[in-house]
């Protein structure tokens, strides 16, 4: 039955280390059990062309890529993720789930490098249109664990060099959107063990189930 319903759009957000690629498994899971079609996908990327900005933007240059051709970047292959991925799927009445999208981008261009949120806003209303997504996960982490989390990993990508100040501005951020619609957004603190957290995002699953779709 609920795989009939129209398609949703849903996104995974957060800092790095929060969790989002991990906890995506288990949303496919959960979306398994209950016969939903989806396609997963991510920001910067989810395309051929999208995946080579991604790693334009991630990777280390001489030159430093100002922080407006940094926005114009991520527009850009949002446009190409949107045209070639987003919009067929959901018409196609797949339902999205996106590793990141617009949120990131308020948090990490608007804030973190305090380019402001109008012009994200300019951009997004350019780019999508009125597509939104229809609920956002943001899971929380603060930034000493955000950072401690990437650390584990080894070699660090070009945002993740950034500093605690820039990381704080996009946690802060996170928070101001959605406490500006809770309707949308639901804000899990990914502090937890991975079972607590889990045992939240199936919470806000369910929910979602039930009171949108
Ligand atoms: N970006 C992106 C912008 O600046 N603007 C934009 O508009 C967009 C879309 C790439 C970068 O692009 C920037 C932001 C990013 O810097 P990304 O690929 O999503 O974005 O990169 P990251 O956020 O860096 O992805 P990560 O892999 O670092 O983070 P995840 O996916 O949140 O974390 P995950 O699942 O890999 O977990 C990291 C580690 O923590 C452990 C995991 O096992 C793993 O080892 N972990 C936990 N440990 C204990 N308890 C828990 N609850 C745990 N959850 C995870």
């Amino acid at each position: 039955m609920i795989a009939e319903l129209a398609a949703k759009f849903i996104t995974l957000e957060g800092m790095e280390g929060a969790g989002k690629s991990t906890n995506l498994a288990y949303i496919c899971e959960f979306f398994d059990r209950q016969s939903i079609k989806y396609r997963v996908t991510r920001e910067p990327g989810g395309t051929e062309i999208a995946e080579l900005i991604r790693e334009l933007l991630l990777k280390h240059h001489d030159e430093a890529i100002y922080p407006m051709t940094e926005l114009l970047l991520i527009f850009a292959a949002r446009a190409q993720h949107l045209e070639a991925v987003i919009k067929p799927a959901l018409a196609n009445g797949e339902w999205l789930i996106s590793d990141r999208f617009t949120d990131a981008t308020y948090a990490y261009q608007g804030e973190g490098r305090q380019l402001g949120g109008d012009k994200v806003e300019l951009l997004e209303k350019f780019v999508q249109q009125s597509l939104r997504p229809d609920l956002t996960i943001i899971l929380d982490v603060p930034v000493e664990l955000s950072a401690q989390r990437v650390r584990h990993r080894g070699e660090l990508d070009r945002f993740e060099t950034e500093s605690s100040d820039f990381f704080q501005r996009v946690r802060d951020a996170y928070y101001q959107r959605a406490a500006a619609d809770p309707n949308r957004y639901s804000v899990i603190d990914a502090s937890r063990d991975l079972q607590t957290v889990q045992s939240d995002l199936h919470a806000v699953l369910d929910d979602f189930l039930d009171t949108k779709v």
